[in-house]
Order: C-alpha cells, then structure tokens, then sequence
C-alpha cells in the first residue's frame, strides 16, 4: 500500500502474476493465476489460488500447483482450465517436461486446496502431426456423456488453431481435429489460452495473440463456424478467460500487464494485476457486449457529480473542481461530439505537466486501440477506473481498453476532460472515490 502504483482495490498475489483461469463453485469465485512465487519476473510457473464472494474482496489461499522435479512439469505448470465431474475436480494444465516440451497434464482435488497430480501424467504426451510449436493451455468442457477440450496451437504460415480432443474420462484423450483455425493477419499466427463457451444462443471462442480476440459463431458439435469477431480490449490486457457463475452469468477476467522494464518490475516486488470482473453478453448484432459487473458498486465512496459541461473548440482541456485521488471510478456522459479526439485525463498533475488520457479517436472510430464506431445520434459513455497505475476504459457496453500509467509526482491526482479539432458538450460527470479491497 506504500508503493505508490501499486494498485488498492485490484487483486495482485505478490511477485510475478500472469494469465488468469476461473471457477465457479459453491457460491465462490475460484481465480488461479500463473505466479512466479520467488520474484516479479515471469518463469517458475506456479499456479497461485483466490477467490471471492462478492466478485470485489479476494482471500488468497495456498498455491495450487507446484513444478514437481523430474516430471512432466518440471519445468513449470502452465496455463489450463478446472473443470468438475461427478466425484472430484479437475485442472488440465500444461506441464513444460525437463527437456522443455508442453505436454497436457491433470491434477484432482475434493476441496479446491489440496490438488494431487495424476500417476499417469502426461495425459497427453505428442502434438497432433502438422501444426506448429505451440501446443498448450488446454480448455475442457462437459458435452452430453463425453469430455471435449482444445488445446491451443497453430498452423504454420495460416493462422491460430483449436485442437479439438475428446475423452470419456479426463485421462484418456483422442485428437479429432482443428475446431476452428484462424488467419494470422487477423488474429495472431497461433492460439493461446483458448476458452469456449454458449452465449446467447450463439457459440463464443477466445483466443490470445498479441490481444484477446472474441469469435462468436455456430458450433456443430464438430466444428466452429465464425459469424463476427473482435478484440475484448485494446490495450494492456491478456490471457483472458471466464466462468459462468449462478446467476447465469458469464464473466470475464484478463491479465492486467506492466508497462515497464523488467528491472523496475523486480525491484517493485510485484508484476501484473487481475483485472475487474467483467460481464459477457451478445448483442443484438452478433457482437460481444462487455461491462464491469455492478457489485464494483460496492467499493464507491465520496461522491462528486457535474452536468452541462462543454470544451468549446480551441480550448484543450478543464480539470473538474475539487475531485481529487488515485483510486477512482470515472463516469462521463459525452453528447455527440464534433471534436476529433475527446476524452477524459486522468492522473493529472494541478498544471497538467503530467497526466494519461483515455482518448475516443472520432474519425478513426476506436477508444484508445479498441474499435468503436458510434451511431447516428450517439454519445460517449465512457467509465474509467483509476487505480493508482491501473486505468481500465468501458464505453457504450462494448469497447474496452486498459491502459497503464505510473506518475512520477505525487500531486498527479486530478482528473480532466478534453477534447482537440472541435468541441464536446458534456451532459453529466459522476466520480466515486474508490475504497481499497
Ligand atoms: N502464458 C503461459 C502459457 C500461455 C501464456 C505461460 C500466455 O501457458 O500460453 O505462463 O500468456
């Protein structure tokens, strides 16, 4: 709490965290996070444990998974998914052998704490003939009386590609073929950290390279076909995957990363942040609707609330009276604007020397990198959480884009509008001050 980025009310397990992996059980949010225990640095895969009751507060408890020596993880257990049969649950993971082959390995639990690895691991050894290096992160779902599960991996010179598998059992596994391959212009050469889940009627495919990409389309049983596909956020976000919980509803979490160097990273102590809970939905078009889930509510404290504000053209900026602090949730309602570029500022030093923007590029049509094109008549609802070097983005219930910001002066509390190449009118600002978890 004393280091100054470090974020209060986003979860961190100390040192290196990276890809998330999600579980629903009991009433209880599980998340389990690839974690380097010794140091802020990626390597030694661990994997760490938390969960929650309210999707806000985390309890941390003791790391799942270890690197055994000598086995088919001893080089690190990877990224997987839990799932649960009628007698225990599972993790499927990836396990990196001593000669730094991925192989897919299973470990069982009664309580979610004690996990113990399977005597016949690797329960699956060789990557199916004629795809390419990556061969990892495997995600199994329940279908009917069967298991199914793909692993993430490639087909040289094409694109990503879904291995699909299928299994009685959970140990016995046979490869049936790619459910879906990709393009590389598109979305990235291979597939990491796949996850596949029913959405409104629909199927939905995650996929990560260089971003997480969504896929929404027609699943057979057999095959994947793609209708629409976008990215789940534009900036420093990664590895995302979801659970469904008991309300029905399917929320996504992401790996928050650092925009550092991996020294500043190591002296910190700590490196990357699970992101807010966000909630999935289909849209009336085919696309993926995303939103922070409402118990974020829980955390607003003071409270400071504007209406009719405007930037006239030919002037950059006003810094909002008063509001002040580096743990923020941001909620401003811009009419449709004539400004090319408009937005809000964050972390502002009082003269605006420093400050980070969360920028909505008119003409280009996209929040920070995140496509987004307005409607006729469409304004800005642009939801912005500041925490300390954390800022996640949210507009119109479908872009997102996270972005990472670490002030150098400790008056950089303020938070500002702006707009460049015209004007905005602003009909309401509402700011909450933040409670740390
Ligand atoms: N991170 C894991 C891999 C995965 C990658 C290793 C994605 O399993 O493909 O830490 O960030």
């Amino acid at each position: 709490m004393n280091d100054p980025h470090h974020p209060i009310y986003h979860y961190q397990p100390g040192n290196w965290m990276n890809d998330p992996k999600l579980f629903f059980h009991n009433g209880e949010y599980h998340v389990f996070l690839q974690h380097n225990p010794k140091e802020a640095a990626w390597g030694n895969m661990h994997w760490a444990h938390a969960k929650s009751t309210d999707l806000v507060h985390w309890t941390p408890l003791p790391i799942a998974l270890a690197p055994t020596p000598d086995s088919p993880d001893a080089k690190g257990c990877w990224t997987g998914c839990v799932v649960e049969n009628d007698v225990k649950i599972h993790i499927l993971y990836t396990g990196i052998t001593p000669e730094g082959k991925q192989v897919q390995c299973l470990a069982t639990s009664d309580d979610l704490i004690e996990w113990e690895k399977h005597a016949g691991n690797p329960v699956v050894s060789e990557k199916p003939e004629g795809f390419g290096d990556c061969f990892r992160d495997p995600c199994a779902w329940r279908e009917g009386e069967e298991w199914k599960m793909i692993i993430g991996s490639e087909v040289g010179g094409v694109g990503g590609a879904a291995l699909l598998y299928t299994s009685p059992n959970l140990t016995d596994w046979t490869f049936l073929h790619s459910l879906f391959t990709g393009r590389a212009e598109e979305t990235g050469h291979d597939f990491e950290c796949p996850d596949f889940f029913p959405l409104g009627g629909r199927h939905v495919l995650l996929t990560s390279r260089g971003q997480t990409f969504w896929h929404v389309g027609a699943y057979d049983g057999e095959r994947f076909h793609r209708e629409r596909w976008g990215m789940t956020d534009g900036g420093s976000f990664y590895a995302a995957k979801t659970l469904e919980d008991d309300k029905g509803r399917r929320i996504l979490w992401g790996w928050i990363q650092e925009r550092r160097t991996e020294e500043e990273q190591k002296a910190a102590g700590w490196s990357g942040v699970l992101s807010l809970p966000r909630v999935l939905t289909l849209l009336p078009d085919g696309t993926l609707g995303i939103e922070p889930v409402e118990e974020l509510q829980a955390l607003r404290g003071r409270h400071w609330r504007f209406e009719h504000l405007e930037i006239p053209a030919g002037e950059e900026s006003l810094l909002l009276p008063e509001v002040e602090g580096d743990a923020l949730e941001v909620r401003v309602r811009f009419a449709p604007a004539d400004a090319k570029v408009y937005g809000i500022l964050a972390r502002c030093s009082p003269g605006l020397e420093e400050r980070t923007e969360i920028v909505y590029l008119r003409e280009d049509e996209r929040l920070g990198n995140a496509p987004l094109a307005l409607g006729e008549g469409e304004g800005l609802d642009l939801t912005v959480y500041v925490d300390r070097s954390v800022i996640e983005a949210f507009a119109n219930g479908r872009a997102c884009h996270t972005s990472r910001f670490y002030p150098e002066r400790d008056d950089s509390r303020r938070i500002g509008l702006f707009a460049r190449g015209g004007s905005v009118k602003i009909e309401t600002v509402d700011v909450w001050e933040m409670k740390p978890i």
